[in-house]
């Protein structure tokens, strides 16, 4: 079940949508929570952290830590506002306008969040590009710019007939660039027990 707020701006019907500045508190205290826990990376990718449920990516079980009481509090605004609950989220962390995600689509490579998820995205920090686009050749990109406090939600049919991404504009200067997405896991795979990580 979703509900679709009233302020809530249609970038593409039964895709997404996107309210803007959903969370207007200073970002500190989820910057101390998340950092500690991210996964640098030196390249055009970002650094990723997975908190919740157990995550399996391309078949690989990969560690999650337990929600901390900012990711928490944020999941609960969320749920709140959509009407509807999660039990995982990555925050993603873009150093700069040199990194971003390629197109995408978040079922192709993890069938456990089923055909149709919701994937609810909190922006903080630098403005980026967010793109959507159909996967037929004559398909056009949408652009929408996803800003400090937005949340951006997919649902319908975004993952099974759209790809995303968040393009490089290859600027060092543009700072950095903080998501963190919500998500149902349907089927939930336990983490091998030597993967399991506390917060
Ligand atoms: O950073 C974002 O807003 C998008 C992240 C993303 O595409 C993903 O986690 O699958």
């Amino acid at each position: 079940m979703l509900t679709i707020p009233s302020g809530s701006i249609v970038i593409v019907p039964n895709v997404a949508f996107v309210i803007r500045d959903f969370v207007t508190c200073g970002g500190s205290a989820f910057y101390q929570e998340t950092l500690p826990r991210l996964k640098e990376t030196g390249g055009k990718t970002r650094s990723m952290a997975r908190f919740g449920v157990p995550y399996t990516y391309k078949g690989h079980p990969l560690p999650a830590f337990e929600f901390g009481p900012v990711l928490l509090a944020l999941k609960a605004l969320v749920e709140n506002a959509l009407g509807t609950s999660f039990n995982a989220a990555v925050v993603n962390r873009y150093r700069d306008g040199t990194q971003g995600v390629a197109p995408h689509s978040d079922t192709q490579a993890i069938p456990q969040l089923g055909k149709q998820p919701i994937i609810a995205g909190l922006s903080f920090g630098a403005t980026r590009d967010f793109v959507i686009q159909g996967r037929k050749k004559v398909d056009q990109p949408i652009i929408t710019q996803v800003n400090h406090g937005d949340l951006l939600v997919m649902h319908g049919i975004s993952q099974s007939h759209y790809k995303h991404s968040v393009p490089t504009n290859l600027t060092r200067e543009l700072m950095p660039r903080w998501s963190v997405t919500y998500r149902q896991h349907i089927t939930v795979t336990p983490a091998p027990e030597e993967d399991k990580v506390n917060s």
